[in-house]
């Protein structure tokens, strides 16, 4: 069983397939990420995971498809319809164009998951968190976009504080103003996606990967009785950190982080995560000094070679993951 976000999460996941092939590995994937765009469902962090596993990912980019092409985005351009600064490819529009037919035909979220899943064959069992409409939102204060944004308030004053879309704050704006607070609008009255707290309860051993702790993974966890579940199965709970060295590998982790008051260090995010949910905790080797730290919080911790350079030594964190897991058993 594993909490995935989208890039990180599926490249670990790619791993750990390499690691165990025969094992059973039911995902629970992220879906606060989703968008909607010209009157389709986007679903970035459950389409990550199926096009890495299923092998139609951008490798470089780690979202959307190989070999796309943007023509539709160009003539969506060309009659100005916006926004023009989420880069959706042809191929990756069919997938939100069968999503958004399937959906209005009635299907729910993971039906719908199921189904495109059949095509791709991740090899793994993809559910979404929830059927049910979460959104993650970003508050923001638009004095910080500079007058030169037409999105800036026109005081500056204390009511340019702004919630914008997760996905405008990390593809338009890059997070590159401070986030104030991070909302998964709807998680408050999300219900756990069909077989998911079944999947919890028949997991034996449940893995956070390094995913983003704030958005990705705890996202997931914000959807009422996700989190209890996991805390109550009675099973190894292993964690990997997305953060080395103080800071994120990739991505702007550390500004969602600090939007809920954690440092970007792998000790912090252990214990943001805590000894009631997580038994066992992975830091990089140049992280080794904290491990005392984690310990000391009552999370088991280990130093291990942390790069998912490629599936070889990802294949090996997986391996370093589960062998963690039955030391805490
Ligand atoms: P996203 O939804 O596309 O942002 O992907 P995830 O949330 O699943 O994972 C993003 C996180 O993966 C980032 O915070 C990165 O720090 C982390 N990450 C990416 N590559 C690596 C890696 O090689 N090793 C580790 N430990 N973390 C990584
Ligand atoms: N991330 C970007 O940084 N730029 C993009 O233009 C972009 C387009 C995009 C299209 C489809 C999709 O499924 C994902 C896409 N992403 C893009 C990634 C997306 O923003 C992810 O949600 C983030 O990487 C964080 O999870
Ligand atoms: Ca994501």
């Amino acid at each position: 069983m594993v909490l995935a976000g989208g890039i990180g999460g599926a490249r670990f996941l790619r791993g750990l397939k390499s690691a165990v092939p025969d094992a059973d590995v039911t995902v629970i994937g992220n879906t606060g990420d989703d968008i909607h765009l010209f009157g389709l469902k986007v679903c970035p962090d459950l389409d990550t995971v199926m096009y890495t596993l299923g092998g139609g990912i951008h490798e470089g980019q780690g979202w959307g498809r190989a070999d796309e092409t943007f023509a539709v985005k160009e003539e969506l351009a060309a009659y100005g319809v916006g926004p023009d600064w989420f880069g959706l490819g042809d191929r990756d529009f069919a997938t939100h164009i069968v999503r958004t037919q399937m959906m209005s035909a009635g299907y729910p979220l993971s039906a719908v998951t199921e189904a495109l899943c059949t095509r791709w064959q991740p090899g793994v069992r993809l559910l979404p968190m929830t059927d049910d409409r979460v959104e993650t939102h970003v508050l923001i204060d638009t004095a910080d976009l500079g007058e030169s944004s037409q999105a800036g308030g026109e005081d500056g004053g204390k009511d340019s504080r702004k919630a914008i879309h997760f996905q405008e704050y990390w593809v338009r704006l890059r997070a590159s103003v401070d986030a104030h607070a991070v909302v998964p609008v709807g998680a408050e009255s999300a219900k756990p996606a069909p077989g998911v707290l079944d999947a919890i309860a028949e997991a034996d051993v449940v893995l956070f990967p390094p995913s983003n702790p704030v958005v990705s993974v705890g996202t997931i966890l914000a959807v009422p009785g996700i989190r209890e579940a996991i805390a109550d199965a009675g099973v190894p709970v292993v964690g990997l950190s997305p953060i080395v060295g103080g800071a994120p590998v990739s991505g702007m982790a550390d500004k969602v982080l600090s939007a809920v008051g954690v440092e970007a260090t792998a000790a912090a995010v252990a214990q943001h995560y805590g000894s009631g949910l997580l038994d066992g905790w992975l830091v990089d080797t140049v992280d080794a000094d904290s491990t005392q730290a984690v310990e000391d919080a009552g999370i088991r911790c280990r130093a291990v070679p942390l790069m998912m350079t490629d599936t070889e030594a990802t294949a090996a964190m997986a391996r370093e993951a589960l062998a963690l897991a039955e030391e805490v058993r």
